[in-house]
């Protein structure tokens, strides 16, 4: 098989919002390093293009997404500059299925690259921690796919938003920030930190982990999605999403064509 037109294919998709078929369907035998090739391959087109790598995301770092995917470990994805928002507004156009979901942002100010990171070497390397809002969006037809396809697709990142108040790692148990999620005003999920693989903080010891298999390193300045506290809810146009964080502020996100 070849990985480049695989990964040719995805950015496609990616690029034009336009559903696919899931790869695995027309090559059962790829594993999750051909897709971490994929996923890889597929950026590197994206930074040809003029994007740039910012940061990386984690998936399936709750409970409840690993058993719905059938997996035990979480995924990883990598974050560009255009995926980012810049005002609390999405659009629509040009994405297949988009979901949201409340996340806890990490930025690093230092560089973190090791099999043996530790939450305190976490701490030490981390300038702050944002509540933030992730919008994910699988290319795949149904929202439906297996680890191997969802790597591929870079962990399903479209796009994520960063609240405008950054906190100092150390001026909140992030283990316990409780979050409300209201869609149109009504409350439609609620979660706590703990749910993100029991703190937030081990899902970055858990990507360093991850990264440094590859030769990867997170570099100062580079954002850190921790992943989902709630379930990822639906929007569409018209939407107007509000995301509490227990004193920490709420985020307010409009949904338009
Ligand atoms: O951010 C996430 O947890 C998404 C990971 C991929 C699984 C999905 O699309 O739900
Ligand atoms: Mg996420």
């Amino acid at each position: 098989m070849d990985l480049e037109e695989l990964a040719k294919r995805i950015a496609e998709h990616q690029r034009r919002g336009v559903a696919m078929k899931k790869l695995t369907l027309e090559y059962p035998d790829l594993t999750v390093e051909h897709a971490y090739r994929i996923q890889a391959l597929t950026v590197e087109g994206h930074l040809a293009a003029g994007d740039r790598l910012v940061g990386w995301k984690m998936g399936l770092t709750s409970r409840a997404k690993q058993v719905s995917v059938g997996v035990e470990e979480p995924i990883y994805g990598r974050l560009l500059g255009s995926m980012e928002l810049r005002e609390p507004r999405l659009s629509v156009s040009g994405l297949v299925h988009p979901r949201v979901e409340p996340e806890l942002a990490f930025v690093m100010k230092e560089r973190l690259g090791s099999k043996a990171v530790t939450p305190r070497d976490v701490w030490n390397a981390t300038e702050c921690v944002i509540p933030a809002v992730e919008f994910i969006d699988s290319r795949y037809e149904n929202f439906s796919f297996t680890l191997v396809d969802v790597v591929a697709d870079n962990a399903s990142s479209s796009k994520f938003y960063l609240g405008d108040q950054g906190f100092s790692p150390y001026d909140a148990r992030w283990d316990e920030v409780g979050v409300v999620m209201r869609k149109n005003g009504a409350v439609v999920q609620t979660g706590a930190g703990a749910a993100v693989l029991g703190h937030p903080v081990r899902s970055v010891v858990m990507l360093t982990q991850m990264l440094s298999r590859e030769d990867l390193v997170l570099e100062p300045g580079m954002v850190v999605l921790t992943g989902g506290i709630t379930e990822a809810i639906p929007v569409t146009a018209g939407d107007v999403v509000q995301i509490a964080f227990d004193g920490l502020g709420a985020l307010e996100l409009r949904i338009s064509e």
